[in-house]
C-alpha cells in the first residue's frame, strides 16, 4: 500500500514548508516540498530533505527512562509510562507543597513550531500548577521590542513581493542558510536587474552570492541605519509625501541624524565613508528597495535599537507603498490566533513569577523565594544552546534539582534528566502552524505511526494533568478542540479559516489583500497610527563587549546559524559536528597568534573556553572570529561549545540574549 500524505516542517525556520510524504506499507520512503505551496515551491532545504534519516535513526529515544548514572553521564534505564508519570506527578506535587509551585520551572522553545505541542497543553498544565512562567526570550525578544516600537505591528513585506524589488538588502540575514525559500524570489528580481547586497560581520554563503558585501562591526547596525538616514535627509532623498502623511517626529529626527555624518558612522561601523554614502543614495533612489532583516542583528547588546532604527528606513523613503518595497523581519503577528484559549493563563492560582530563559544559569544557581527545585524541559536543549554554559551546567548538575526532559534524541540536556521521556516527531502528531516568513496557515495530521512508545507533548501533559488531579475540562480537550479554540477569533485576517478548510486545503493564505502591502497607507500599530520616529530615544552606543567597548579580550566572536543544521537539532550528525567544530579567523589574526588552518585552538574569555579547529578564510574581517552554532557539547573533546563563551547579559530591550556581543581570545593548543 502506498500513499502520499501532507505534512508541515515544524522546525524553527521562517519558511514553514508544506511537505509531501510518500508512505509505503506504513513506512515513509520520500519527503519533498509541496509544489503547490506558493513559498515552498516544491523544494526543501538540505537538512530536511534528509529528515527521514532522523525519523528512522537508531538513536531515536523510544521508551521512558530514568537516570541510573550521575547527572550528565547519560546512563538510563527503561521504565514504564505509568512509572514515569507517577514519579513526575509525585515529585512535582511534593515540591509544590514544600516550596510553592513556583519552584517548578518549565523550559521550552521552538523545537517544534506546532502550536499545540509548542504552547498548548504544556502551558495549560503549568498555569494550572502555578509554576514559574518562562519568559521565552532566547531568539527574538530584542527584535520583537525594536520592531514593535518602530511599526507597532510585527509583520512586513511578503516574500512573494521580493520578486518586484530593484534593490534588496540582506541585513544580518543569511538567506541561503536560514531562509532558503526567499532565495528564488531574489533570483527572479536579480534576473530583472535588481541588486542584492549583504550587511554582515560574516561573509557567509549569502554574502558570497551578493553583488556587494559590507563587513560591518558586530553590534554597530543602529549607527549604520542612522548614517543612512543622515544621507537620505541631507540629500533630500526622503519621500516627503509619505513622511507627511504617515509618520511623526520628522523634524526631531532630522536633528538627531545630523549627529551621524558618514565620517563618524564609518568609524563606528568599519564601513568606508564613501560606501555609506553610496549605499544610502542607492537605497534612496532605487525603487522599490526592500530590506530582509533577520534576527542576526538583534543578538547583540543594542539589538532592539538596531532593529528599531533599521525598521524606520522604509518609512523615510516611502517604500512601504510599493510592491517589492518595505521590510521583512517576521510575519508572525499577522496570525492573531486566540492564544488565551489555547494557553489558558486564567488557570493560574495567581500570576506566577516570570523567569527569563536567557538567564537559565542564574535561575538554577541564584534564584530564591523559592529556588528552582524542578525543571521540565521540552522542545529545547538548554545545556547546548543557552548562553553562559558553565553556569547552566552547574545548575543542571545540582543533585537536589529534579529534571524531566521530553526528547526525541539523547541531547546534552537529556543527559541531565532524572526522567527522560520519548516524544514524537512532527510527522507523527497533529498540529497547527503559523509561519514567521510567509502568510499561510497550515494543518498537519500524523503521516506516520510513532515508533516504540513515543508520545506527543500534548498527550504527555494531558496524562500528567490527570495524574496531578487537575479536573478542569480543558485537560480533556482533543487536538481538534484545541485547534478550534485557537481559530475562534473575530480578527479579519483569520476570516473564513476553519479546521475543515485546513483539512481540505492543507495550507490557507490569511485573509489579506493580494498583494499585501501592510503599511502602504500608513496604518501602523502605534498609538498615533503613524510610524513614530521617536528621535529623542534614537541613538547609538557601542556594546560594552565590543571593540569600541571594553577591550578585555581582543576578538569579537559571532556564533551564527549553521547552514546544514537547525540550532542543536541535528548535532548528532557527524558532518554537522565537524561544521560546528570550526572557528574562522582572518589571516592577520591567525598570523599574529602563530595559528594555521587545521590547528586545534582554545577560544577563551572569563566565562569559559572551548576547543575548536582553526580555519583561516576570508569570511571574516580582522578582529572578528566566527564559529557556527550549535554544537552538541558532549561530542566536543572538552564537553563545551561556543556557549561556554557567550554572556548572559541581556539586550537593551526585550530581555533577549547577547550571543553575538562576545569578546574572546584565541590561542593555539600545544600538541
Ligand atoms: N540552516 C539553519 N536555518 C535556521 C537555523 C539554523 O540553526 N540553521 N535557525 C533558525 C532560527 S532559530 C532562527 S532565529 C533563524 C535565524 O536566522 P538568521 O537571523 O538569518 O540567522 P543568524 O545566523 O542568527 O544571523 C544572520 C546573520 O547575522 C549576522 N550577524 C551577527 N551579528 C551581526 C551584527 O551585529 N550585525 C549584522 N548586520 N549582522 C550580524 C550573522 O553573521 C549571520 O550571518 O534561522 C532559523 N533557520
Ligand atoms: N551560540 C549561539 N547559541 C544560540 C543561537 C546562536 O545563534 N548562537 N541561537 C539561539 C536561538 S535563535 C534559538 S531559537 C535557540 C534554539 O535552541 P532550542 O530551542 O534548544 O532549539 P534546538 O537546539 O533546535 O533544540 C530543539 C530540541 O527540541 C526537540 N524537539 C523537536 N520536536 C519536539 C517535540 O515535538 N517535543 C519535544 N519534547 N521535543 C522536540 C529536538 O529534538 C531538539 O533537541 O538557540 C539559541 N542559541
Ligand atoms: S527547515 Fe525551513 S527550509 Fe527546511 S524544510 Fe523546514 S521550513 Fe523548509
Ligand atoms: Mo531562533
Amino acid at each position: 500500500m502506498s500513499s502520499l500524505r501532507h505534512s508541515v516542517c515544524a522546525l524553527d525556520c521562517p519558511d514553514t514548508c508544506s511537505l509531501l510524504v510518500s508512505v509505503e506499507d506504513g513506512r515513509a520512503t520520500r519527503l519533498r516540498g509541496n509544489p503547490e505551496h506558493p513559498v515552498t515551491r516544491g523544494f526543501l532545504c538540505g537538512k530536511v530533505a534528509r529528515y527521514l534519516e532522523r525519523e528512522y535513526s537508531p538513536e531515536r529515544l523510544l521508551y521512558p527512562q530514568k537516570r541510573v548514572g550521575a547527572k550528565g553521564e547519560g546512563r538510563f534505564e527503561r521504565i514504564s509510562w505509568d512509572e514515569a508519570h507517577d514519579g513526575i506527578a509525585r515529585e512535582l506535587t511534593r515540591i509544590a507543597a514544600e516550596s510553592g509551585p513556583e519552584a517548578v520551572l518549565p523550559y521550552s522553545y521552538a523545537g517544534t513550531m506546532g502550536l499545540l505541542n509548542g504552547e498548548g497543553m504544556d502551558r495549560r498544565f503549568f498555569h494550572r500548577l502555578g509554576a514559574s512562567r518562562l519568559d521565552r526570550t532566547i531568539c527574538c525578544a530584542a527584535g520583537t521590542a525594536g520592531l514593535s516600537q518602530a511599526l507597532g505591528f510585527r509583520y512586513g513585506t511578503e516574500p512573494e513581493q521580493f520578486r518586484h524589488s530593484r534593490l534588496i538588502l540582506a541585513w544580518g540575514a543569511n538567506i541561503l542558510g536560514t531562509n532558503s525559500h526567499l532565495w528564488p524570489f531574489i533570483v527572479e528580481a536579480r534576473r530583472n536587474g535588481a541588486r542584492f547586497y549583504t550587511i554582515d560581520p560574516v561573509k557567509n554563503r549569502t554574502g558570497a552570492a551578493a553583488d556587494k558585501h559590507f563587513f560591518i562591526h558586530p553590534g554597530s547596525d543602529a549607527a549604520l541605519a542612522l548614517g543612512i538616514m543622515h544621507v537620505l535627509v541631507a540629500e533630500g532623498l526622503c519621500d516627503a509625501d509619505y513622511v507627511v502623511r504617515h509618520t511623526s517626529g520628522f523634524e526631531a529626527l532630522r536633528e538627531r541624524v545630523a549627529e551621524y555624518p558618514p565620517e563618524r558612522v564609518a568609524s563606528l561601523t568599519g564601513i568606508a565613508q564613501q560606501e555609506i554614502v553610496t549605499l544610502a543614495r542607492e537605497y534612496g533612489t532605487q525603487k522599490p528597495a526592500v530590506i530582509r532583516l533577520n534576527y542576526g542583528v538583534q543578538r547583540s547588546e543594542r539589538g532592539a535599537m538596531a532593529v528599531r532604527a533599521i525598521a524606520l528606513l522604509p518609512a523615510l523613503t516611502g517604500s512601504w507603498s510599493q510592491p517589492g518595497g518595505g521590510l521583512l523581519l517576521t510575519t508572525s503577528a499577522a496570525f492573531p490566533l486566540n492564544r488565551r484559549a489555547l494557553e489558558r493563563p486564567d488557570l493560574q492560582p495567581r500570576e506566577a513569577r516570570l523567569v527569563n530563559m536567557s538567564e537559565l544559569g542564574k535561575a538554577l544557581t541564584a534564584l530564591d523565594h523559592p529556588p528552582v527545585q524542578a525543571l521540565v524541559v521540552y522542545n529545547s536543549n538548554p545545556a547546548a544552546i543557552a548562553p553562559n554554559q558553565n553556569l547552566v551546567l552547574e545548575g543542571l548538575r545540582r543533585p537536589d534539582l529534579f529534571t524531566v526532559v521530553l526528547e526525541q534524541f539523547q541531547t546534552d540536556t537529556a543527559n541531565y534528566a532524572d526522567v527522560l521521556l520519548p516524544v514524537t516527531t512532527f510527522l507523527e502528531h497533529t498540529d497547527l502552524y503559523l509561519a514567521y516568513g510567509h502568510y499561510y496557515m497550515q494543518l498537519a495530521r500524523p503521516a506516520l505511526d510513532p515508533p516504540g512508545e513515543c508520545r506527543s507533548n500534548v498527550e504527555i501533559f494531558r496524562a500528567l494533568a490527570q495524574r496531578m488531579g487537575f479536573d478542569d475540562a480543558c485537560f480533556r480537550d482533543s487536538e481538534d478542540d484545541m485547534i478550534r479554540a485557537l481559530l475562534d477569533t473575530p480578527h479579519e485576517f483569520l476570516r473564513g479559516i476553519t479546521l475543515e478548510r485546513l483539512e481540505r486545503e492543507h495550507f490557507v493564505r490569511l485573509a489579506l489583500p493580494m498583494p499585501f502591502l501592510p503599511f502602504a497607507r500608513g496604518g501602523f500599530g502605534t498609538p498615533s497610527g503613524r510610524c513614530e520616529f521617536g528621535a529623542e530615544t534614537l541613538d547609538y552606543t557601542p556594546p560594552v563587549e565590543s571593540r569600541l567597548g571594553s577591550r578585555r579580550y581582543p576578538l569579537e566572536l559571532i556564533s551564527p546559524k549553521n547552514d546544514d543544521s537547525m540550532n542543536s537539532t541535528f548535532g548528532y550528525r557527524p558532518e554537522v559536528d565537524a561544521q560546528t567544530a570550526l572557528v574562522s579567523l582572518h589571516e592577520v589574526d591567525a598570523a599574529s597568534r602563530g595559528i594555521s588552518s587545521g590547528d586545534r585552538v582554545r577560544v577563551y574569555n572569563d566565562r569559559g573556553s572551548c576547543l575548536l579547529a582553526a580555519r583561516i578564510d576570508t569570511s571574516v574581517a580582522p578582529g572578528v572570529v566566527c564559529a557556527r552554532a550549535v554544537r552538541w557539547s558532549k561530542l566536543a573533546p572538552d564537553g563545551r561549545n561556543a556557549n561556554a563563551l557567550t554572556s548572559d547579559r541581556l539586550t537593551d530591550a526585550g530581555g533577549g540574549p547577547t550571543f553575538y556581543s562576545c569578546l574572546v581570545e584565541v590561542e593555539k593548543c600545544a600538541d
